[in-house]
C-alpha cells in the first residue's frame, strides 16, 4: 500500500523510541515507511527524502531525534507536509535538550511536537491519523475506535488494586 506516513529518525538507536509510533500507526491500519535519515550523517538525504515527500504520496512526516535535533526542523524547511517531531530521551540531558531544539522553531517554519519519549512516539502517531482522517474517512473511524477501546479499558478497571 501506498504510505502515507514517513516515520523517519536520526540513528537507528532511536528505534527504540519510535516503534512505538509505528506500533500506534500498525493499529490504526495507517500505511507508512520507516527510515533512518540523520541531519548531520547523511544531510544530503534528508534534503532529498523531505524534498520529494509530498510529489511520493507522503502526507505526513513523523521526525524523531535525539540530542541536537535538528532533523524535525530541517525536515520542515524542504516540505510544506506537516512534520510531526518527537524528543528521544537523550543520556546527557534527559531529553529536555531534544525538547527544546524542536520545539523552538523560529516563525515561519513550524514543527507540531510532541512529548519527550514514547508518550510522544505514540502521540505523533495517532496526531497524524487525526490529520489523515480528514481526508480518509476509514483512518478516522479506526481513530475512534482507538479512543472508545482506550475509554472502555479504563472503565473497565476502576480498582488498581484489581488485576
Ligand atoms: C541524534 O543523535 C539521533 O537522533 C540520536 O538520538 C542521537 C544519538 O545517535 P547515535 O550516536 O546513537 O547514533 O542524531
Amino acid at each position: 500500500m501506498q504510505p502515507l506516513v514517513g516515520l523517519i529518525m536520526g540513528s537507528a538507536s532511536d528505534w527504540e523510541t519510535l516503534q512505538h509510533a509505528a506500533e500506534t500507526l500498525e493499529r490504526l491500519g495507517v500505511p507508512h515507511e520507516v527510515r533512518v535519515v540523520s541531519a548531520h550523517r547523511t544531510p544530503d538525504l534528508l534534503f532529498e527524502y523531505a524534498a520529494e515527500a509530498e510529489e511520493r504520496g507522503l502526507e505526513v512526516l513523523i521526525a524523531g531525534a535525539g540530542g541536537a535535533a535538528h532533523l524535525p526542523g530541517m525536515a520542515a524547511a524542504k516540505t510544506a507536509l506537516p512534520v510531526l517531531g518527537v524528543p528521544v530521551q537523550s543520556k546527557a540531558l534527559n531529553g529536555v535538550d531534544s525538547l527544546l531544539s524542536i520545539v523552538q522553531m523560529p516563525a515561519g517554519v513550524p514543527t507540531g511536537t510532541l512529548a519527550i519519549g514514547r508518550s510522544g512516539a505514540v502521540n505523533a502517531a495517532l496526531l497524524a491519523a487525526s490529520i489523515l482522517g480528514n481526508k480518509h474517512p476509514e483512518i478516522r473511524r479506526a481513530l475512534h475506535d482507538y479512543r472508545r477501546e482506550q475509554t472502555e479499558d479504563v472503565l473497565a478497571r476502576p480498582d488498581p488494586r484489581e488485576e
